[in-house]
């Protein structure tokens, strides 16, 4: 197993983990001589009751499944490690953040929400990004989301909201996906919901990868020095690969070739040591300022616009070792917002005040009892000593006569500490018992507005057919028509855009004019970084192929740690072009062009004749481009685009290579062609090219 081993928690964990490497025992440790034939009254005969080891057995069988998460059920995990730039002292009395010389391990769980366990990975969804501190202070958990703000304003609403967004109670129809009525009724319902909706209608909510998401706290939080000086703060989780999507109907068909493309692609870039990194960011607020904002602080549904407020970097979180059972790790795993630590509290915002409720009793029934905490990924480094007791599956043994405080017979221990402890952020608070909402938080489109200001034309009209395509699933026109009602506040020519293409009616006047603020930071539009490590690009291959431009093609990308592989019109062994074998890594059967980031075809002649003659083949090349993805057509390569949809797009192959619309046209692979095809690699997809007309 690759990775960092040896961390204070992968120490801990070395005590519980098991290789079965022993000779088969039950449960109780009885070795077994046979575990296929049950216990029976003659060969053709009955089982019998006294057969205790195949009633274990199946007894166990009947009892592996725990519910699942009743929001996040699907989701990916992998240890890793947490390191600040520097002392944060001045801020914070949390350890972790004391020193660079702290380095604290962490585990972390990427998720979906919507869809259950076995659901696949690329619906359009927001993906949760849970991180575990096991610091020396004890557990930290921040539980975040790939989005910086969430669809309620108040945890009071999370069961309606979840409700509306899960399958319809009376046919658990559709699996993990927000297009349908129930879901939209209640956005139609709660304008406070419109500014997330924005994001979730963004290309945020279909990331290419896991290691390619940001990540946000999404609350307001407080730092808390060892003065007892408060500070706000926002974190922020920036990847080091930039942050980067697939496009809808490339998520949909990912679905069906890989429903694990993002789990794979998070497995297996730890396995091969390219370790995904994030940067973590804070924008922090004075308590002066608390009130020097046009939204509230507390308000869940509101970002900090990073003009307003700079993300300030403080350190690096690397993930590098991937967890040795699902089930035991990353299904078990149980976040809590309540888990802080000295030095980071909370804020009144009603969103996370009902969290601090709903993650401990969700642990309750998921986990079985009280005693999760003791559940090997849960336990903290950080040593625990109390007087809670008893409870399903105890694992510790307490020793002593005493487990009650104040006591003094067991010498009053545990006794309570002075130092090191977590003290409560004194702040004074007073009001009326009311259920109201302040109206500060009343305010639902203007972010939402700065949001779409935002973005880049591209992602503006990914967005436009993204609310298209979700309100034209919804039935009820009702609930189309009360959607576009809400787009009206938000920016009139996107209300009438949507109305157009679902067949509503389009709203005559502006409802609320487009305030024409705009925060770049929103915009994924700049995000390459020109990192494209972990990056699969599909070389297609037939007998024939031209093996040095291939090989040659692999080996420069493989020191920007991107993967070239070679697809086979069939598996195994290809004859080239100079005689030799190349030797196919899959056959182009058991994949498609949608688990991939780039396209190749070299030639020589044969190869591509053959390739021209496959259907999947031809596919593969005019997919890729629909789906804006870098394509390298060399030498002979370029004639594989006859015969599909693509023909004629590329008029006049020239004697030297040239770009059109992000397809590498060249008459060899030579340095300046490898050169131009990963510049174009290297910015993702290329959004100024045309596909709607191109059938794929
Ligand atoms: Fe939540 C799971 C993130 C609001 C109640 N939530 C869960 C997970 C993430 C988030 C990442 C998966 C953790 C894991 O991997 O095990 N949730 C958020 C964010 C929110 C948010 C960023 C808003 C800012 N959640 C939220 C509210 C409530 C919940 C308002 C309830 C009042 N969330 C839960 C839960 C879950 C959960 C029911 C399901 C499984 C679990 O906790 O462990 O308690």
């Amino acid at each position: 197993m690759a990775g960092h081993r040896h961390d204070a928690k992968d120490q801990q964990l070395e005590h519980d983990r098991t290789d079965s490497t022993e000779p088969l025992t039950t449960d109780t440790g009885v070795r077994v001589e046979d575990t296929d034939n049950s216990l029976r009254a003659g060969a053709r005969g009955p089982t019998l009751l006294e057969d205790f080891h195949t009633r274990e057995k199946i007894t166990h069988f009947d009892h592996e499944r725990i519910p699942e998460r009743v929001v996040h059920a699907r989701g990916a995990g992998a240890y890793g490690r947490f390191t600040p730039y520097e002392g944060l002292g001045d801020l914070t009395a949390a350890h972790f953040l004391s020193s660079s010389d702290v380095t604290t391990p962490v585990f972390v769980r990427f998720s979906t929400v919507a869809g259950s366990r076995g659901s696949a990975d690329t619906p359009r969804d927001v993906r949760g990004f849970a991180v575990k501190f096991y610091t020396e202070q004890g557990n930290y958990d921040l539980v975040g989301n790939n989005m910086p703000v969430f669809f309620i304003q108040d945890g009071i609403k999370f069961p309606d909201f979840v409700h509306a967004l899960k399958p319809q109670p009376h046919n658990e129809i559709p699996q993990a996906q927000s297009a349908h009525d129930t879901l939209w009724d209640f956005v139609g319902m709660q304008p406070e919901t419109m500014h997330m909706m924005m994001w979730l209608m963004s290309d945020r909510a279909i990331p290419r990868s896991y290691r390619m998401m940001q990540g946000f706290g999404v609350h307001t939080f407080r730092f808390v020095n060892a003065e007892g000086r408060g500070t706000f703060v926002k974190f922020h989780w920036k990847p080091l690969l930039g942050t980067h999507s697939l496009v809808w109907d490339e998520a949909q068909r990912v679905q069906g070739k890989d429903p694990d493309f993002n789990r794979r692609d998070l497995w297996d870039s730890i396995e091969r040591g390219e370790h995904p990194e994030w940067e973590l960011g804070v924008q922090l607020v004075d308590e002066a300022d608390e009130h020097a904002f046009d939204f509230d602080l507390l308000d869940p549904t509101k970002l900090v616009p990073e003009e307003q407020v700079p993300v300030r970097p403080i350190g690096r979180l690397v993930l590098d070792r991937n967890p040795d059972n699902f089930f035991a790790e990353t299904e078990q795993v149980a976040f809590h917002t309540a888990n802080v630590v000295p030095g980071i509290d909370f804020t009144n915002d009603p969103l996370l005040q009902a969290r601090n409720f709903s993650y401990l009793d969700t642990q309750l029934l998921r986990l079985g009892g009280p005693n999760f905490q003791q559940i090997p990924v849960n336990r903290p480094v950080a040593p625990v000593s109390n007087n809670q007791r008893d409870g399903f599956a105890q694992h510790r043994v307490h020793r002593g006569g005493t487990s009650y405080a104040q006591n003094s017979l067991g010498g009053g221990c545990p006794v309570t500490a002075g130092e090191g402890v977590f003290r409560h952020y004194t702040e004074r608070v007073a009001g009326e018992k009311i259920r109201e909402r302040s109206a500060s938080f009343g305010d639902h489109y203007s972010q939402a507005t700065l949001f779409y200001n935002s973005l880049a034309d591209w992602e503006r009209e990914h967005l436009l057919e993204a609310f298209r395509f979700e309100l034209g699933k919804c039935e009820e026109l009702s609930v189309r028509q009360k959607v576009v009602a809400h787009l009206n506040h938000v920016d009139h020519g996107l209300a009438v855009e949507v109305a157009e293409g679902v067949g509503v009616a389009a709203p005559d006047t502006e409802e609320t004019p487009n305030h024409g603020r705009s925060s770049p930071a929103l915009s994924q539009d700049n995000s390459a970084t020109g990192d494209i490590t972990g990056r699969q690009i599909a070389l297609l291959a037939a007998d024939g192929v031209d093996a040095s431009d291939a090989e040659a093609l692999r080996a420069r990308f493989a020191e920007e740690h991107a993967h070239v592989e070679y697809l086979g019109t069939r598996d195994g062994a290809l004859h080239t072009r100079d005689g030799g074998v190349l030797t196919a890594n899959r056959s182009m059967k058991t994949v498609g062009s949608v688990v991939y980031d780039a396209v190749i075809v070299v030639g020589g002649p044969d190869s591509v004749a053959e390739l021209g003659k496959d259907g999947l083949a031809r596919h593969f090349v005019t997919e890729a481009f629909k789906h804006h993805k870098a394509v390298l057509l060399a030498a002979d390569g370029r004639r594989i685009v006859e015969g599909t949809p693509l023909a004629g797009r590329f008029p006049g192959a020239a004697e030297t290579t040239r770009t059109t619309e992000g397809v590498v046209l060249a008459p060899a692979v030579d340095d300046e062609s490898v050169a131009e095809f990963l510049r174009i690699v290297k910015s993702h997809r290329h959004w100024d090219r045309e596909t709607s007309s191109v059938p794929a």
